[in-house]
């Protein structure tokens, strides 16, 4: 059976090799090395190809909410293929499952945001809201209203425009990006300010100093030109970047003085992630526009959502046109289907106040223990669950290694060896898993990632 297995690996290896490039890789390197097969996912545990069990601490890629193999979500998935496997919105036609999954989404989105378009995935979600963003102020009559603001380690998806708008700048060479029109104002990364020499500054002073540079950026483009800021209520991809309490107050109390529109990407804050439905809620963030996908199904159906503040909302409605923007699959019924029962289930399993209240806490509480006193642990940040463990050279000092990316990297092939699936961003090493996740699992994602961070502390000469 394992040598069946080993073969079975080595085919699949090979013809992964011959045919498919990887997102985000060096298909060349990591054909050398040969892919790992995942074959198999149950609850926060998946298998891959020879057999070996992981523990999922990503949720996938910060997605799978409700956890692999729920049953409700393939049924739905499959009652709707059964039914109507396909059909669109574009000849004055809906179906019952994308009519009911907006209708669900109105009930829980932040007050205002009553209508619903569909995409199907973050970038295009993302790109079509900085298309409505434009055509809300060509009706207007303010055209002249066109740059997009985002930030420093932003991740908004990449396509052109979502590359553009995303401030890890790796993603832009290649591409001969960002397009002209997108500007970068700083992030509010107060872990790092020392070390970006801002001095020994309190977080919330950092909050209040990193949202006046949005509006020297605003006022040195001109807010007559400013159309929109793009910001993660916490900048996910980007290191796990939790702003100060100050932060967000002040940003909103800047975009509505100089009348620019704020675009809030819940793409992995939103369905529970932080504890509320969405991260507005949880940070109070009153957007205009917002995106969202990745927990909207779980990741059982590629499915985005842009849902429209009152403002936006009308204004459109009312422009008496053809509003030329649409995908063939916007609104898919089968991805709505499983959208719908992904929602009904996060909800009937409590799973929003349950990250609020308990595991949520439970999985911070761990991570402080557990790390407290570890020589090269700088700061467990986080919120729900969403959480980072900031590996550092000098704890006292919040100075970072040089070379950012290879302590990370170290510990997290540790973990990965070891069965755990855990990101390292730079240095930063982040948990997000699947909602369901119980106390004891919890321990077994605590106690891998602390022997991957202690032998990683012990390479470093530290431990
Ligand atoms: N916005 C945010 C905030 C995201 O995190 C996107 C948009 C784009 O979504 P799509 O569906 O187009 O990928 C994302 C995606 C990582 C990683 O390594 C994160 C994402 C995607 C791939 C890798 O952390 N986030």
């Amino acid at each position: 059976m394992a040598s069946h297995g080993s073969n079975q690996t080595k085919h699949w290896q090979a013809l992964d090799a011959a045919h498919h490039i990887h997102p985000f890789s060096d298909t060349a390197a990591l054909n050398r090395e040969g892919v790992r097969v995942i074959t198999r996912g149950k609850g926060v545990y998946l298998w891959d190809s020879e057999g070996r069990k992981i523990i999922d601490g990503m949720s996938g890629l910060w997605c799978v909410q409700v956890g692999y193999g729920n049953e409700e979500l393939a049924e739905a998935g499959y009652e709707a293929l059964k039914t109507l496997p396909y059909y669109n919105h574009f000849f004055k036609t809906s179906n019952p499952w994308t009519i009911e999954l907006a209708a669900k989404l109105a009930t829980l989105l932040p007050e205002g945001h009553e209508r619903i378009l569909f995409a199907n995935s973050g970038s295009e979600a993302n790109d079509s809201a900085l298309k409505l963003i434009r055509y809300y102020w060509n009706l207007k009559g303010k055209p002249q209203k066109k740059i997009h603001l985002s930030r420093d380690y932003a991740y908004h998806g990449v396509t052109m425009a979502a590359a553009s708008l995303s401030g890890l700048t790796p993603m832009h060479p290649q591409w001969d990006l960002p397009l002209p029109g997108f500007e970068k104002v700083p992030a509010p990364y107060w872990y790092g300010a020392k070390e970006a020499g801002y001095g020994d500054i309190a977080p919330a002073e950092f909050g209040l100093l990193i949202a006046k540079r949005l509006e020297e950026k605003i006022l040195e483009l001109g807010p007559d030109r400013v159309a929109s800021f793009s910001a993660e209520p916490v900048q996910g991809a980007g290191g796990l970047i939790f702003p100060p309490p100050t932060y967000w107050h002040e940003v909103q109390r800047i975009c509505a003085r100089y009348d620019v529109l704020l675009h809030l990407d819940e793409v992995i804050t939103g369905f529970g992630r932080t504890g509320e439905w969405f991260g507005a809620q949880t940070w109070r963030i009153a957007p205009h526009i917002m995106t969202m996908a990745k927990g909207l199904s779980s990741g059982y159906q590629p499915i985005s959502a842009i849902s429209l503040g009152e403002r936006m909302a009308e204004t459109i409605l009312d422009a008496n046109e053809e509003m030329v923007h649409g995908f063939t699959y916007s609104g898919h019924p089968v991805a709505c289907a499983v959208a719908l029962k992904n929602l009904e289930v996060i909800e009937k399993a409590g799973l929003v106040p349950r990250v609020r209240t308990s595991i949520g806490p439970y999985l911070q509480r761990r991570l402080a223990e557990t790390f407290a006193d570890n020589p090269i642990v700088g700061e467990v940040r986080g919120q729900g669950l969403l959480y980072a463990v900031e590996l550092v050279r000098d704890r006292t000092e919040r100075k970072f290694f040089p070379d950012p990316g290879n302590i990370g990297t170290l510990c997290r092939n540790y973990c990965f060896n070891d069965g755990l699936i855990c990101r390292a961003i730079r240095d930063t090493m982040v948990l997000a898993p699947p909602l369901v996740i119980s106390e004891s699992e919890i321990e077994e994602v605590v106690a891998k990632l602390k022997s991957a961070i202690d032998r990683t502390a012990h390479d470093c000469g530290r431990l």
